[in-house]
């Protein structure tokens, strides 16, 4: 049976992040944007009422949330601004890793800081030759003894700047490809060095860094699952978090959507408010269908994963959709506020400039519509996905 109800406990968690992003997040939204400010005291209220981390399990201190349930509080938070909610989700995706691959020991170090305390980790495996094709990585991890030692830089670092801790990718074997990579922790006071903060288009208010890695030296117990085994890790990982993204995207699209609506409804040409104009019916009625699909793919693939099932599929499916339908809506929302929403003083200019991230970062939309291809073409076989990669 299919069921599309949420349950009043999901209803309520729904409300109380809608509140906080209408409260805590809408009325600075702008100004941070504006001046790139980092969100300090958002992401320590947002940690206090239990909107960080919901992903962690309870025996680490965490709420034990599932991905849906993950999913409705993104889809919010982004309504408010998803530069602030990258920020705050960021957690996800750096210990996605540590969840499926670590010790015990290390998830009770690493899982329990982050209930402990509003801290911060990241996830770091782009490098400047290094995007798309994961594999060209050349982050260096060399086994001396009991430590490893890491050499290289990253880029495009979530909250880089901030992070307590980093879940790396380096190579463990040079010459094997996508089989000789290895994932770690690695704690900031290490010598993790930060060397450049970027100056973005959109999603100004969270923290994006280059990173460098200089003879940084990590135990060898840091080494996240087996050795050589890093680059499934990491596919299995964005399994887990482009349904977040899916949600995110699905915020943006709501906010342009309801900005659109309201200002057609006001603004007058030819003697009637805009909205009375077929031309305009018709953009808004595509935005309407356009975000129910997208979220409608967002909850399905985050459905499977709280099922235990492989979603690589559509979580791509809902990656690509829910990321170009936001790209979309936010240029139409724009061309229905005609000049004025190529303004500043105007709030779709914003989520124009912040919709271009979703189809870039956790996979662009030609990355994702590869997945698609070799998962419709040539499917993998299904793989448990809470399994360590082997
Ligand atoms: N789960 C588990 N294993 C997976 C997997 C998944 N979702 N996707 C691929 N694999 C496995 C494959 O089965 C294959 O296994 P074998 O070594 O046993 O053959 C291996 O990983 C390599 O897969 P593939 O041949 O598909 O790798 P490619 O180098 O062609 O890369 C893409 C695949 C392009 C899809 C991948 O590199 C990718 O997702 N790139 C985008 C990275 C990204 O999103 N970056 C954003 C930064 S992170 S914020």
């Amino acid at each position: 049976m299919v069921d599309f109800t949420l349950t009043d406990e999901q209803k309520s968690m729904r409300e109380m992040a809608h509140d906080f992003a209408e409260k805590e997040i809408r009325p600075v939204a702008w100004e941070y944007d504006r001046e790139g400010t980092w969100p300090q005291e958002i992401l320590e209220k947002a940690w206090e009422v239990g909107l960080m981390n919901s992903h962690l399990p309870p025996e680490y201190g965490g709420p034990g949330l599932g991905y849906l349930d993950g999913a409705l509080i993104e889809e919010e938070i982004a309504w408010g601004c998803s530069g602030i909610g990258t920020s705050l989700s960021c957690n996800g995706l750096a210990t996605a890793p540590i969840g499926l691959a670590a010790s015990e020991k290390l998830k009770k170090e690493y899982l329990g800081r982050l209930s402990e305390a509003p801290l911060l980790a990241s996830f770091c495996l782009t490098e400047p030759d290094a995007g798309s094709d994961v594999s060209g990585m050349r982050t260096t991890a060399v086994k001396q003894g009991d430590k490893y030692v890491i050499n290289g830089s990253k880029c495009f670092i979530t909250n880089g700047g901030y992070a307590d801790y980093y879940t790396v990718y380096a190579k463990t074997d040079k010459d094997a490809g996508h089989r000789g990579i290895s994932a770690f922790v690695v704690e900031r006071d290490w010598g993790v060095i930060v060397d450049k903060k970027e100056d973005k288009l959109g999603q100004r208010a969270s923290n994006t860094a280059t990173i460098s890695f200089n003879d940084v030296e990590v135990p060898a117990e840091n080494l996240l699952g087996e050795e050589n085994k890093g680059f499934k890790l990491a596919m299995m990982t964005l399994d887990r978090t482009r349904p977040g993204v899916a949600a995110m995207a699905t915020g943006i699209a709501r906010a342009a959507f309801e900005f659109a609506t309201d200002y057609s409804k006001e603004r007058v040409q030819f003697g009637v408010p805009i909205a009375m104009h077929q031309g305009i019916q018709f953009m808004i009625a595509d935005m309407a269908t356009e975000i129910e699909a997208a979220r409608l793919l967002t909850w399905k693939s985050a459905f499977m994963l709280d099922n235990g099932e492989r979603n690589s599929l559509v979580s791509s499916h809902a990656k690509r959709f829910a990321a170009d339908a936001a790209m979309k809506i936010a240029t139409d929302a724009v061309q229905v506020y005609g000049g004025y929403g190529f303004i500043k003083d105007y709030p779709v200019e914003k989520l124009f400039r912040d919709a271009k991230i979703m189809q870039l970062y956790e996979g662009t939309s030609q990355i994702q519509r590869l997945v698609i291809a070799r998962e419709t073409l040539l499917p993998r076989r299904s793989e448990e996905p809470t399994a360590v990669p082997a």
